[in-house]
């Protein structure tokens, strides 16, 4: 199965792959770099609405939304690969570097190959700062291979099958907003979490799944590089496809109730209940404590899931993890969207 951030019709993916056909250079052994990225994108970074996609053009109001940044985790073969991703471009040239140094700007494809080697890799790192790995399992700590292409749709798409992550370039290309590529990692999250590999197999599932991509995105957004209107996912991405501002893909307070809002032939629409609850755990208990339960609870609720289910496992392990009163806080949030 294919999950997308937007719901547009899927085309035809083809079989083969290509494989990204790489020089012969000798590795540089360095396994830091440097790379220029967006943090999380220049709508919530320079608060500006105005802003618009121009044909993939580098105009001049988006230069302070470029900021230099560490790349951590690299295999020292010159190439966006490492611990816990490996970029393969299937447009432009892939970006190879003997000095570690990737600094490029959004009209230039490697640009986004930067962005999406950067920006998994801080998710991976950010749940391992949470414990998973440490005093809890590892969540998808393997090598994650992301693919950027051509397809010219305005989607991107985590295909379980494959365990890969694809970035397409419509309107804004895709891997320009952390907080799709976050989206989409958050499905790869929740993949990797059920045996055998795939989360997601009905409607109310998927809902679930797309609800925690959104909460995913704004969680590490927030945690990497904070903005002021961190309910918010996509700033960016979302100029090219809504006309009202904020421009947002969607927003983690959209206020909705179960089972009344719940539409399952829409379940990115229908998620926002599931990601507002989470987002307002987050709130009430910390970014830190919410997320270990969260993410601890991806492990108990199976891969199919409705969305009471979900919340009752999220809330077992609240009380286990950390006793009767944060499990009473997490219940009366999923309570307030009719969860509990
Ligand atoms: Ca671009
Ligand atoms: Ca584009
Ligand atoms: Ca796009
Ligand atoms: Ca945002
Ligand atoms: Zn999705």
């Amino acid at each position: 199965m294919r999950r997308s951030f937007i719901l547009v019709a899927a085309a035809a993916i083809s079989a083969v792959l290509v494989a990204g056909a790489l020089a012969a250079k000798p590795p540089n052994g360095s396994t830091t770099g440097i790379g220029t990225v967006f943090l999380p994108n220049p709508v919530a970074t320079l608060q500006d609405q105005s802003l618009t996609d121009q044909k993939d053009a580098d105009y001049a109001a988006l230069a302070p939304a470029y900021r230099d940044v560490t790349l951590t985790n690299l295999d020292g073969s010159g190439r966006l690969c490492g611990d816990w991703a490996c970029v393969i471009s299937e447009t432009g040239d892939p970006a190879y570097s003997s000095t570690s140094t990737f600094r490029y700007r959004r009209d230039d494809d490697r640009f986004e190959q930067v962005m999406a080697y950067y920006w998994v890799t801080q998710a991976q790192l950010y749940l391992q700062s949470l414990g998973f790995g440490r005093d809890l399992r590892p969540v998808n700590a393997e090598q994650q291979d992301i693919r950027i292409n051509t397809w010219g749709q305005d989607n991107s798409y985590s295909w379980d099958k494959h365990d890969v992550l694809r970035f397409g370039k419509g309107g804004v290309d895709d891997a320009e907003d952390a907080e799709v590529i976050l989206h989409e990692y958050g499905h790869a999250v929740q993949d990797s979490q059920q045996t055998p590999f795939g989360y997601g197999l009905t409607p109310e599932s998927g809902a679930i799944g797309e609800g925690f991509g959104d909460y995913f995105a704004g969680t590490v957004s927030a945690h990497v590089s904070p903005t002021p209107d961190p309910a918010c996912i996509a700033d960016w991405d979302s100029v090219s496809y809504t006309a009202a501002t904020p421009h947002c893909l969607r927003r983690l307070d959209a206020g909705l109730h179960y089972p009344e809002n719940v539409d399952l032939t829409r379940i990115h629409s229908t998620g926002r209940i599931w990601s507002q609850a989470l987002w307002e755990i987050r709130t009430a208990l910390g970014p830190t404590k919410a997320d270990r339960i969260i993410f601890e609870a991806g492990f108990q609720y199976g891969a199919s899931p409705t969305m009471p289910s979900a919340a009752a496992a999220t809330i077992a392990v609240a009380q286990s993890m950390y006793g009767t009163a944060t499990a009473k806080v997490v219940k009366q949030k999923f309570a307030d969207r009719g969860l509990a």
